[in-house]
């Protein structure tokens, strides 16, 4: 059970996201406006904005101003949704829904879901080149770098061809981690990262610290996704569930079984929040938003 006050808290970052991204986004009026009302057809109004609710907790672990954290997590959700975009192409996983929406390709066509996905990408690194996020110079310049690293081949979309090579193969579960922390891992780790830069600079062990829990998270929030596709339905999830399997896709429940998933997924929760003991109060939302990965139903 969640704290009402972390759900309210929840609530009203989520709230000031879709207000950031709604600024940022390009008027669906502007020319060439069909591109930027797809763009905005994806963006708004849609998803749990877990990567910026991450940003802003770790943000507040190094006392953040919250109008820079919420432009960095900005960047990390245009970013995001550029992938499901691309994702849900027929050339990739070929889905109809997202979001309880129809996919990009399928309300608008494929060529437009390939630009929107471009498009968005490349205002994620606008948005942290624009706008001051940092008092230092050298650390905003840092910041770009993660997200570049963070979504390229060496992160998400090196995660996602790892992905599209392994449909139908037998992958150990180092592999499959390996897959996974690049996949999604590597996106989460930004999001967090990105939020405590904008704040004041962090020791090497708490920076390390950092790491770890995002790590941690970052797996669980993929071991927690695998559980879900095979047990909630897609109305709950507002994408096709059972997508895995039939798709042939490896995960951790074919890979270990269900309940040895779950139990996998706890041990992870619980290291997460180990290593945030020596922040004390000031993690409190990132212990709180490490409950919402594991406990989530959606
Ligand atoms: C196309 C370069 C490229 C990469 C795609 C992240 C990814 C790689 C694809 C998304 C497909 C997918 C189902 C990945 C598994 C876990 C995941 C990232 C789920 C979607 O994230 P949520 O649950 O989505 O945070 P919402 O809609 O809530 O934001």
């Amino acid at each position: 059970m969640l704290a009402a006050d972390f759900q309210e808290w929840m609530q009203a970052h989520a709230a000031r996201m879709e207000s950031v991204l709604d600024r940022v986004l390009p008027p669906a009026s502007q020319a060439p406006a069909r591109l930027h009302e797809a763009m905005r057809y994806v963006a708004l109004d849609g998803g749990k904005r877990v990567r910026p609710l991450l940003a802003f907790a770790a943000g507040g672990l190094t006392g953040a101003d919250t109008a820079r954290v919420e432009l960095a997590a900005a960047s990390v959700e245009l970013i995001h949704v550029y992938s499901l975009v691309h994702d849900d192409m027929p050339c990739m996983d070929d889905d109809v829904l997202r979001r309880g929406k129809p996919t990009c390709h399928v309300a608008y066509d494929e060529a437009t879901a390939l630009l929107v996905g471009d498009s968005l990408q490349s205002m994620a690194f606008q948005v942290l080149a624009q706008h001051r996020l940092s008092d230092e110079p050298q650390q905003q310049l840092k910041m770009l770098e993660l997200l570049a690293v963070a979504s390229g081949s060496c992160g998400m979309a090196g995660g996602q061809a790892i992905d599209l090579a392994s449909v139908g193969k037998e992958l150990t579960l180092p592999e499959l981690e390996l897959m996974h922390i690049h996949k999604t891992g590597a996106l989460i780790r930004a999001a967090i990262l990105l939020g405590a830069l904008c704040g004041r600079a962090m020791s090497t062990a708490e920076e390390q610290a950092l790491q770890h829990y995002a790590n941690r998270v970052g797996l669980a929030f993929q071991v927690v996704d695998d559980i879900l596709d095979t047990e909630a339905d897609t109305a709950t999830l507002g994408k096709t569930a059972g997508k895995d399997a039939a798709n042939d896709k490896p995960t951790y429940v074919s890979l270990m079984g269900l309940e040895p998933a779950r139990r996998f997924a706890a041990d992870l929760h619980a290291e997460a929040l180990a290593v945030l003991e020596p922040f004390g109060d000031a993690a409190l939302r990132l212990r709180q938003l490490a409950d919402f990965i594991v406990l989530r139903k959606f």
